[in-house]
């Protein structure tokens, strides 16, 4: 067992996609343990985007998470990054497969409606950036 941070971005809040997104997990057969509706700050937005500072999408990505509401959730379950992860799909919705969240409702690799994190690591340190210790 073990546990993943899944945020879903602006765009897919505003285009009213939560509830789809969040069926797609719990029909995998992982279990929401916690959720909610927020906003992002810039000091959050870059803590949550690290990695990416200095390349040349930065600015734009940190900008576009903090165009709207998000929602923000943690997932348990068996392989939970990796599952959640194929069920995301590839970054660019062009290069997604189909049946993916991202290539069934995303054109573009800019706005690509949900977030999943990368590795144990990573979760553990999203969860307690966006949901505390
Ligand atoms: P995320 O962190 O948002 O779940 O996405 P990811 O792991 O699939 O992709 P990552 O490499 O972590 O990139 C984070 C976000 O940056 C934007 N991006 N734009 N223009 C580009 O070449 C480019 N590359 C990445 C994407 O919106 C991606 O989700
Ligand atoms: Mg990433």
């Amino acid at each position: 067992m073990n546990r993943t941070f899944v945020m879903v971005k602006p765009d897919g809040v505003g285009r009213n996609l939560i509830g789809v997104i969040m069926t797609r997990f719990e029909r995998k057969g992982l279990k929401l343990t916690n959720a909610k509706m927020m906003n992002i700050d810039r000091e959050l937005a870059e803590k949550h985007y690290v990695e990416h500072k200095g390349k040349p999408f930065f600015e734009e990505l940190i900008d576009f998470i903090m165009s709207g509401p998000v929602f923000a959730m943690v997932w348990e379950g068996q392989d939970a990054v990796k599952n959640a992860r194929s069920l995301i799909g590839r970054t660019n919705p062009s290069e997604a497969a189909p049946g993916t969240i991202r290539a069934d409702y995303a054109l573009d690799v800019s706005s690509n409606i949900v977030h999943g994190s990368d590795s144990d690591e990573s979760a553990e340190r999203e969860i307690t950036n966006f949901f505390g210790k």
